[in-house]
């Protein structure tokens, strides 16, 4: 797409909307004799329709909803709770002797009278009536809106609870309306689990440690990374959070090192432990076969151990074996194919790796609520002046701990193997972008249906609030937040998986049947006939 293209786009709005918008969009341009920045994180200008969520959606819904040893009570009106009760697809599977509270949904169910005269009274029966009833290790407290607004005090009411019951009982203040969005919230929990979970366990742990951090299991992705880590021999003492439980985070701080798939909701976590117990931490990518290999292959060079090395290596060959021929069939459809990406805070990134892999080039990408290092890299972390977040959110920084930090690896092979491996590091999305694609951050409505009649993608890889747009100009969209039913989708075999299921779906004859809006106009009557 040219810049004027664009424009013409930009030009339909309002002038102080036009000069709003022009920021968060550009044309990747490789020969332009100055880089343009995106702005991101900023708030939505008002009016406009946004697919965001809000901050409780990225505390309670994704960083702590996975947990599922802990009863999470959602302090709020019971819509709040319903929205965030497992509809994210996030799945877990307790071991023997535990307990799983996942399909449970723990509310206060506000009424008119709490918010007049006080929800306290009503956490506290919570509380006591989920001690009695379910006997959980960990309560966590999570608060939405209207509890910030008449100021129930839920951090009071933890630490009587945990005094009361002998149990640990988390708050978080995670009000939907603080922060700009759900990274926000990711920010709050990540805040959370550092300062009173991670670093009191006590377990022994042995070789090869490692955490997967910001991997949520949503259609049991989880369950397939875990399944080839611990094939090569890698012990993995907690994931962060999917299938997660309380009990294996307390011992994260063993980890040799963690693996961080998705950056923007745990990177907090990954520098906070990188500060305290000296964890160094490693970008990798676990969506598509080519990046799954290469993430694994930067895995072992961490370790730099010969029998680990071997070991990455045969499991390679052995998952490819299986993958490939069926891969190789599925290309034949994807071929010539074009796709655009709009995707929370890093999958926008993530899946443009396999799409290519399938032949179907990603023309325009966006994330709903990532900050500028999520699209540029983290080297303009230092050149971002205002966090909107940080108003409200704590920004916590930590000390060595004196007893539990340690060095893994020396400073020589530290800054060599930087070179080698994202190491500490993350490159943003728009550097693997081809020139001339589109890149834009928080898309609205009236943006899609634009993009998608200047682009027809064939593919629009997006969420369950513009799933029907799409559908409706004809354009076959698959969900990437929960995979539509379906998944896994990462590791070898997950790609199989995404790949069978975008040909059906692009394959279908239903969208050729289909008129888009911009192809008819309406009548007096208010129904529609065809341009
Ligand atoms: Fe990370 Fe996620 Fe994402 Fe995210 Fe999300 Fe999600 Fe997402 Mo939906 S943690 S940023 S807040 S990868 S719920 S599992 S799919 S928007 S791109």
């Amino acid at each position: 797409m040219s810049k004027k293209q664009l424009d013409r786009v930009l030009e339909k709005y309002p002038a102080s909307v036009f000069k709003n918008r022009k920021e968060h969009l550009l044309v990747k341009d490789c020969d332009a004799s100055e880089v343009q920045s995106i702005t991101a994180n900023t708030r939505v200008v008002p009016g406009i329709m946004t697919n965001r969520g809000c901050c409780y959606a990225g505390c309670k819904g994704v960083v702590l909803g996975p947990i599922r040893d802990a009863v999470t009570i959602v302090h709020g009106p019971i819509g709040c709770s319903y929205y965030a009760w497992n509809t994210r697809r996030n799945k877990g599977r307790a071991e023997q002797g535990e307990k799983n509270f996942l399909n449970y949904c723990f509310s206060t169910d506000m009424q008119e009278g709490d918010i007049v005269f006080g929800g306290m009274k009503k956490l506290r029966q919570a509380v006591k009536e989920a001690v009695e009833i379910f006997d959980p290790k960990t309560i966590m407290i999570c608060s939405t809106c209207p509890v910030g607004l008449i100021g129930d005090d839920i951090n009071a009411v933890a630490v009587e609870s945990e005094k009361l019951y002998g149990i640990k009982v988390l708050s978080f203040s995670c009000e939907g309306y603080k922060g700009v969005s759900q990274s926000g919230g990711h920010h709050i929990a990540n805040n959370g689990l550092i300062k009173h979970i991670i670093g009191i366990g006590e377990k022994v742990v042995g070789k090869y440690a490692i955490n997967i951090l910001g991997e949520y299991n949503i259609g049991g992705d989880g369950f397939e990374i875990e399944r080839l880590m611990k094939k090569i021999g890698y012990n993995v003492i907690t994931v962060m959070t999917g299938n997660g439980t309380i009990e294996s985070l307390k011992n994260a701080h063993k980890a040799d090192l963690n693996i961080v798939q998705c950056h923007r909701s745990i990177n907090y976590i990954a520098e906070m432990m990188k500060q305290k117990y000296g964890t160094d931490w490693i970008k990798v990518n676990f969506i598509g076969v080519k990046t799954m290999m290469k993430s694994l292959r930067d895995i072992a060079k961490y370790f730099d151990d010969k029998d680990l090395t071997a070991r990455t290596e045969a499991v390679i060959d052995e998952e490819l074996a299986d993958v490939l021929p069926k891969i190789d069939e599925y290309k034949k459809s994807c071929k010539g194919k074009t796709a655009a990406l709009f995707v929370g805070g890093s999958r926008a990134h993530h899946y443009q790796s396999l799409l290519k892999e399938l032949g179907v080039e990603t023309i325009l990408a966006g994330y709903e609520f990532a900050h500028r290092d999520d699209y540029e890299g983290r080297e303009v972390l230092p050149t971002i002046k205002t966090d909107a977040d940080s108003k409200n959110i704590e920004n916590l920084e930590f000390e060595p701990d004196a007893e539990k930090f340690r060095v893994t690896l020396s400073k020589e092979r530290f800054e060599k193997l930087s070179k080698e491996i994202p190491l500490n590091y993350y490159e943003g999305m728009i550097k693997e972008m081809n020139n001339g694609s589109i890149v834009v951050d928080d898309l609205n409505h009236f943006e899609t249906e634009e993009f998608l009649k200047i682009l027809k993608p064939d593919i629009f890889c997006s969420g369950i609030k513009d799933k029907y747009i799409s559908h409706k100009s004809g354009i076959f969209s698959k969900q990437v937040h929960s995979y539509d039913y379906s998944g896994p989708y990462a590791g070898f075999t997950g790609a199989v998986n995404f790949a069978r299921d975008i040909v059906l779906g692009m394959t279908t004859p239903a969208w050729g049947m289909v008129i888009p809006p911009w192809k008819t106009v309406p009548t007096l009557e208010g129904s529609y006939i065809n341009k």
